[in-house]
């Protein structure tokens, strides 16, 4: 009951928060040229990870260098919230909607709610599993499967030849979400290869630093070899390292740890040799959303998938890399 209480009380805050944004007085809230400027309503994730939050000030920076009016919406991690804020958007008319969807089931509804209305939507960072592709005008964002292919290639190549079974752990992102699905796979798929190669324990970890921890720690106490762990997200890596540093245990060392996305403290803590290897991705979306939406606005058609470019990092890599990192 109090939890309905507070997802009803978040969703009246994002709707009249948003709203108000729009609303009456647009001349002196937005300046003299308010009435050409497009209108962009983005509703993000939440604020889970280091990434997001590099996100978050990707689009807002980016918007603004564009001028671009931003609506912004925190979900808060629900996609209840998702669906509350891509409705206002609709309300308000404005001349674009982008989101980065939590999970990737359950948009169909909404999605042809924002067509009907005449308003294009564009996915960013995550994708949605609609059939109906027409439901968006583009996608843009990273390979997940292709960044949980890389993590396996290294494990692959590091036990090249060797003999003896690898027990690894894997911390997966949030259930449902592409990047959880598609890291997982893209593992799996590419370990497969090498039969000494074996996940014992996968569990979510929801992308977050707290719960890396605690599920480390379950891990822990129930396998006691664990020679790696791959976690989907820099953020939860660090949790664990906190649990595999309270249980005596050196990260790094006695646990191989692979990490994806290479925000700084992930690069700080491959520097220092406590992850062995991070699959970056980028999350400065920003620059590059703003062009698309410029673009439809405009009435152009942008490409349906637009990937992002990315590398991956050895300790090595990440000592020279360190000093540049913006985020
Ligand atoms: O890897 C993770 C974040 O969707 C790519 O979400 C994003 C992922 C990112 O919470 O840190």
């Amino acid at each position: 009951m109090l939890k309905r209480l507070s997802v009803a009380m978040v969703g009246a805050v994002l709707l009249s928060s948003a709203l108000a944004g729009c609303g009456g007085g647009d001349d002196s809230s937005s300046g003299s040229g308010s009435d050409d400027k497009i209108v962009l309503g983005f509703s993000q994730v939440g604020a889970e990870s280091g990434w997001r939050t590099a996100n978050t000030k990707s689009i807002q920076d980016s918007a603004k260098a564009a001028g671009i009016e931003l609506k912004f919406a925190d979900a808060q991690g629900k996609q209840e919230n998702q669906i509350t804020a891509i409705r206002s958007f609709i309300t308000q008319k404005v001349d674009v909607i982008a989101f980065s969807p939590v999970v990737t089931s359950g948009w169909d509804a909404v999605l042809k709610e924002a067509k009907d209305a005449g308003i294009p939507v564009i996915l960013t960072d995550r994708s949605v599993d609609s059939q109906d592709t027409s439901l968006y005008v583009s996608f843009l964002g990273s390979d997940f499967v292709e960044e949980g292919k890389k993590a396996g290639q290294w494990l692959v190549d590091q036990y090249k030849g060797k003999t003896g079974t690898v027990n690894i752990v894997e911390l997966q992102g949030t259930t449902g979400a592409a990047p959880a699905i598609d890291r997982q796979k893209g593992f799996a798929d590419t370990i497969a290869s090498d039969p000494n190669l074996k996940v014992v324990k996968s569990q979510t970890g929801d992308f977050t630093r707290a719960q890396g921890k605690t599920v480390m720690e379950t891990f822990l106490q129930s396998t006691p070899k664990i020679d790696v762990l791959y976690a989907h997200n820099d953020d939860m890596g660090l949790g664990a390292i906190e649990a595999i540093e309270a249980a005596g245990k050196k990260p790094g060392t006695d646990i191989k740890i692979i990490t994806v996305d290479a925000v700084k403290d992930g690069m700080t803590a491959l520097s220092e040799g406590k992850i062995n290897y991070i699959v970056e991705c980028s999350p400065l979306l920003g620059p590059q959303l703003m062009d698309i939406v410029k673009q439809v606005k405009s009435g152009g058609t942008p490409e349906k998938r637009i990937l992002t470019k990315e590398t991956t990092f050895t300790q090595e890599q990440a000592k020279t890399e360190l000093p540049n990192r913006q985020y």
